[in-house]
């Protein structure tokens, strides 16, 4: 039992002498006065509390302050980060001169305060030690008047939290720096090099960094928020505040004190998470987090780059400037590059310079920039134009008119579109850009908030591009491609057998659907995979034409890369980068090594997967059908990024084509979709139907054809559908990921699976709409039934190889 001490009602002069002994909470510590295993210091409203505890799993102890009133334990400040109390003793003590040990095993100082220098020079005349209402720790001299000077205190020293009134920023004559740094994990405190504080530009800018990697921007404070904070909601019952003189910095405070919130650096996430205790259900629930999206990446569109979420491809150039290279721009979307102007800046004739105005935007990286917090706006915009380097302005204060005057120098990086939010972005541009589209200038906003449209454009950018293109001839028909200019390296025979050690049995690193796929070694150490055409495969000439055709023009991150080929007589071999990660199947259908693949990663596959069928489906020259997609498919790089693979099923359809009709079905069971498995009818709905298979496998961690035996009839499909229509969609999702992760992500790609797997092809998504439903928080319709609801005799089959439910086989129908 904790007796608790709380008799004096103004504690300042309290005077409590009692021996300090175990589970016994006080409200000041003095000198020579301790806090031993199971004592608690508590504040005075009784909110928080401080004393030893064990995190986690951890049978390691640490000094930290938590809230006294919420069962879940929840630490917002450490003391001894990396030096815990390895056994039982520990004791936290106030010294005449005030500073604050802690002592470990046999009587060692495993952690004390550190004065801050100041404050130090005169020695205070009686320390005391506290812990506030608002959760600070604080040393203060008894003697002094004046409450709010303290020797010490936590908050300039926050551990992973940041509670209301705590800042973010920098001392600029100290040097002192408050930011965030994540714990390792929930069983250790210590930090990781995953932080989160204010940038000290000349124009500070809050972000998050691993390391020495700048990982997310939200922005600089615009007066209202940071100018990068995406789905901004309005929150009547706090306040944010930021300072700028000697110190910069920012902090927030709640106006309604019993409201419990705090900030937190989820090392799980790598996100910054706003949470708030909910009081009826006796969790903390998850207000806003950042970084938000796929355009939150820092950079991703290179320098001068624009990403809009909305669009597909999601970056294009800012106006005014074009890819640096069009050619990986377009057709590889490799982005890193960025943009260059149209026409370049010239400074002779500066003064016919002037500026589009960018409406909505999240301003620049504020490395390079420059200040006055008081000019307005038209001298912000003069003194812009007078300096040669200057490529955009902003105010730095919007509300109202908007005051202040920031200016960047060299490239804009990181910049992106927010609906909404940001805020009014100048650009500098020389006149002939000024001047064009008749004189209105404005800026290129391509927000398709629909997926229809979005579907509309990639058609017409798909169109263009085979325009441009039609020099290079490939003809495809219901006998496969032919490709007159193929450029693709063809090795020899020896080489393969040299990388693969003759095909050795050590190096085989799989079966697919036509033969066995090897790892080998080419002679300058690039490592690779060699799919061997089995001789007796059903894949002959046609389909190994087909994929070699097919994926040699194909460039896509999230597809698997072809380096060669090689045919001699008999042998067909196909020369692939190496994947070390496997495939997909390997990691969520094995116990073990789904733990590997939490939430956060699994969400990621999934997008990487989307994107890529994406590029399929609409952005690439061919409109592609895959035609034979399941997790066995997508292979896992170092990174584990997904990479579709296996195209020799694939089949290509002109701009004005939608779908088509075989009498060969292939595909594998337990993917395809019901249309193509009894009609033959194949388009680019059967391949989304697949997709969403894999959704609700990685979701749940169950093959799609494999069920509970004994048990319902249900397939997958079924099963997730009438669990969802139940309300208990959870119930479908891995046990490994329950723990860690963002649950509403999970039931949305759920829901998004469903959609996919709707029986009524018409019904399913189109790939452009489903990577926006993937990326944003817009409300999604309900699905229909989904094909395969109940278990049902299958068609007839005919499985080439081998009788197991993965190998893609043939199925023979009766039509
Ligand atoms: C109090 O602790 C500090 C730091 O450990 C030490 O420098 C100082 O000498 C101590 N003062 C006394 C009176 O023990
Ligand atoms: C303190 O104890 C640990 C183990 O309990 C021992 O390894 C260490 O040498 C001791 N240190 C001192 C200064 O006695
Ligand atoms: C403060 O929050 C508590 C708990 O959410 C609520 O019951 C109370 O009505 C709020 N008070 C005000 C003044 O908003
Ligand atoms: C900022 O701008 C104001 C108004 O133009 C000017 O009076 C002030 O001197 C400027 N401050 C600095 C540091 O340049
Ligand atoms: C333009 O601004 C930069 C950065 O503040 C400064 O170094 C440079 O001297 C300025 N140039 C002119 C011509 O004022
Ligand atoms: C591969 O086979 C060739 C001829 O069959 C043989 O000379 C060579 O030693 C073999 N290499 C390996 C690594 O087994
Ligand atoms: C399938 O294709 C044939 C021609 O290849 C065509 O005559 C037939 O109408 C098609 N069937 C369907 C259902 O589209
Ligand atoms: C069927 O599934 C439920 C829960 O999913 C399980 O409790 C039950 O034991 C299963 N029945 C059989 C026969 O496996
Ligand atoms: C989760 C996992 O197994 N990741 C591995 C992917 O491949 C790289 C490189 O081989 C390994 O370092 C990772 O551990």
């Amino acid at each position: 039992m904790r007796a608790s001490f709380l008799l004096c009602s103004s504690q300042l002069i309290c005077c409590l002498f009692f021996l300090l002994k175990p589970s016994f909470a006080v409200d000041s510590l003095r000198p020579l006065e301790s806090i031993n295993d199971g004592g608690t210091l508590v504040s005075p409203d009784g909110s928080f509390e401080i004393g030893f505890f064990r995190p986690g799993s951890s049978k390691n102890r640490y000094v930290g302050i938590w809230y006294k009133n919420i069962p879940a334990q929840t630490v917002v400040w450490v003391a001894n980060r990396c030096s815990p109390v390895t056994d039982s003793s520990g004791s936290l003590t106030l010294n005449s001169s005030g500073n604050l040990a802690l002592l470990g095993q046999n009587k060692t100082v495993v952690w004390s305060s550190t004065m801050t220098t100041t404050s130090s020079i005169k020695q205070p005349l009686r320390p005391i030690l506290q812990l506030l209402d608002s959760g600070n720790l604080v040393i203060r001299d008894e003697k002094d008047g004046n409450l709010d000077t303290y020797l010490w205190q936590s908050f300039d020293y926050p551990s992973d939290t940041l509670l209301p009134g705590m800042k973010t920023g920098f001392n600029l004559r100290t040097g002192h720096k408050w930011y965030l740094s994540a714990w390792k994990n929930a069983d250790d405190p210590c930090p990781t090099d995953l932080t989160c504080g204010l940038e000290p530009h000349a124009y500070p800018e809050l972000s998050i960094r691993k390391g020495e990697m700048e990982y997310y921007r939200h922005g600089p404070w615009n007066g209202l928020h940071f100018s990068g904070t995406v789905h901004l909601r309005p929150n009547p019952n706090s306040q944010y505040e930021f300072v700028h003189n000697d110190e910069v910095f920012s902090r927030y405070y709640i106006k309604n004190q019993s409201v419990l919130t705090r900030m937190i650096l989820n090392p799980t996430t790598s996100k910054r998470e706003r949470l708030q205790w909910n009081d009826e259900e006796k969790t903390w629930s998850l207000l806003s987090s950042a970084p938000t999206d796929y355009c939150d990446s820092y950079g991703l569109c290179g320098v001068n780059g624009n990403c809009v979420i909305s669009s597909n491809p999601v970056c294009q150039c800012l106006k005014g400037f074009k890819p640096k290279s069009p050619e990986n721009w377009n057709s590889m979307a490799v982005w890193a590059e960025g943009c260059v102007r149209n026409t370049p800046l010239s400074c002779q004739d500066k003064e016919k310079d002037g500026f589009i105005k960018f409406p909505n935007f999240k301003v620049p990286d504020t490395e390079h920039t420059w200040v006055n917090w008081s000019m307005s706006m038209k001298e912000c915009r003069g003194k812009c134009l007078s300096n040669c380097s200057c490529m955009a302005y902003s105010n730095t204060d919007i509300r109202g008119e908007g005051s202040g005057c920031a200016m960047w120098f060299g490239d804009l990086i990181d910049v992106r579109q927010i609906p909404g939010g940001g805020q009014d972005l100048y650009i500098r541009m020389p006149a002939s850009e000024l001047s064009k589209g008749d004189g209105k200038v404005k800026a290129l906003i391509i927000v398709t908030v629909i997926g229809v449209v979005s579907g509309m454009l990639s058609a017409g950018y798909f169109i263009w591009k085979r325009s441009i293109r039609e020099s290079s001839k490939i003809i495809c028909h219901e006998n496969g491609c032919q490709e007159e200019d193929l450029e693709l390296p063809l090795f020899d025979l020896s080489t393969m057998y040299t990388a693969t050690d003759n095909f050795s049995f050590h190096n085989k690193l799989g079966e697919g659907g036509f033969g066995p796929v090897y790892r080998g070694k080419l002679e300058d150490g690039q490592e690779i995979a060699v799919k061997r055409l089995s001789i007796s495969s059903g894949q002959g000439m046609k389909e190994f034409k087909n994929e070699v055709v097919l994926i040699a023009k194909l460039q896509h991150r999230n597809l698997v890369k072809l380096f060669g080929c090689c045919i001699h007589d008999e042998e067909k071999l196909l020369v692939y980068e190496y994947m070390p990660n496997k495939s997909l199947d390997s990691f969520i259908f094995d116990e073990k090594q789904a733990k590997l693949l939490q939430w956060p990663k699994r969400f990621e596959i999934i997008c990487g997967i989307a994107r890529g069928l994406l590029y399929l489906h609409q952005d690439s020259r061919l409109r592609i059908i895959h035609r034979d997609l399941k997790a066995g498919n997508i292979l896992l790089d170092s990174e584990m990024n997904p990479k579709i693979s296996d195209f020799g099923m694939a089949r290509t359809f002109r701009g004005d084509e939608m779908e088509g009709n075989t009498s060969r079905v292939v595909g594998t069971y337990g993917y395809i979709a019901p249309e193509y498995a009894f009609n033959g009818l194949f388009s680019m709905k059967s391949d989304i139907f697949s997709f969403g298979i894999m959704v609700l496998e990685i979701v749940s961690g169950r093959r799609s054809r494999v069920l509970r035996p004994g048990n319902d009839s249900f397939t997958l499909t079924g099963h997730a559908w009438k669990l969802m229509k139940e309300g208990r969609a959870v119930d479908m999702v891995d046990g490994c990921l329950k723990e860690s992760s963002n649950l509403c992500e999970i039931l949305r790609c759920i829901h998004i699976g469903l959609l996919c797997v709707q029986q009524c092809p018409v019904d399913r998504p189109s790939m452009s709409s489903i990577v926006l439903m993937l990326s944003s928080e817009c409300a999604l319709p309900q699905p229909e039934k989904p094909g395969y609801f109940m278990e049902t005799k299958s068609p007839q089959m005919s499985s080439q190889s081998s009788s197991t439910n993965e190998i893609t086989m043939s199925i023979v129908e009766a039509r």
